[in-house]
């Protein structure tokens, strides 16, 4: 785990943030710059920088994510209306924190395609 890593520090709690949602793998916060009137980051407690430097020992991990987002959105109330769910990976796909995340958007109408 890099020493300055933001989101391994939300998992150990030394940084607060508001828990949605969590357990021994992922934890759910919304994120501090919304972009839109729903935007929560379910992160992995393992420090993996990004989907490209998951491996097969991960493979149970990303199910588990993908498994549990349902839920996650039911407590945000997005069930009805639906929801986006992004990862972005590396500069050209937007990511600026290198620790593996998804973004849930909800709470109004997306655009597509995205920007
Ligand atoms: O998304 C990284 C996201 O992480 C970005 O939308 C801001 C958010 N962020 C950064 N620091 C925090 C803290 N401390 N709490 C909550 N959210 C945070 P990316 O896909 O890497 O651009």
């Amino acid at each position: 785990m890099p020493a300055d890593c933001i989101f391994c520090k939300i998992a150990a709690g030394e940084i607060p943030a508001e828990v949605i949602y969590q357990d021994d793998y992922i934890m759910a916060f919304p994120d501090i710059s919304p972009v839109a009137p729903v935007h929560i980051l379910v992160i992995t407690k393992k420090h993996i920088a990004n989907l490209l430097e998951t491996t097969a020992a991960d493979h149970t991990l990303l199910g588990h994510v993908m498994a549990t987002l349902p839920r996650i959105v039911s407590l945000m109330g997005l069930e009805k209306d639906g929801f986006r769910v992004v990862v972005n990976t590396k500069e050209h796909g937007g990511q600026t924190v290198p620790h593996l995340h998804w973004h849930i958007l909800g709470g109004r109408p997306m655009n597509w395609p995205p920007g």
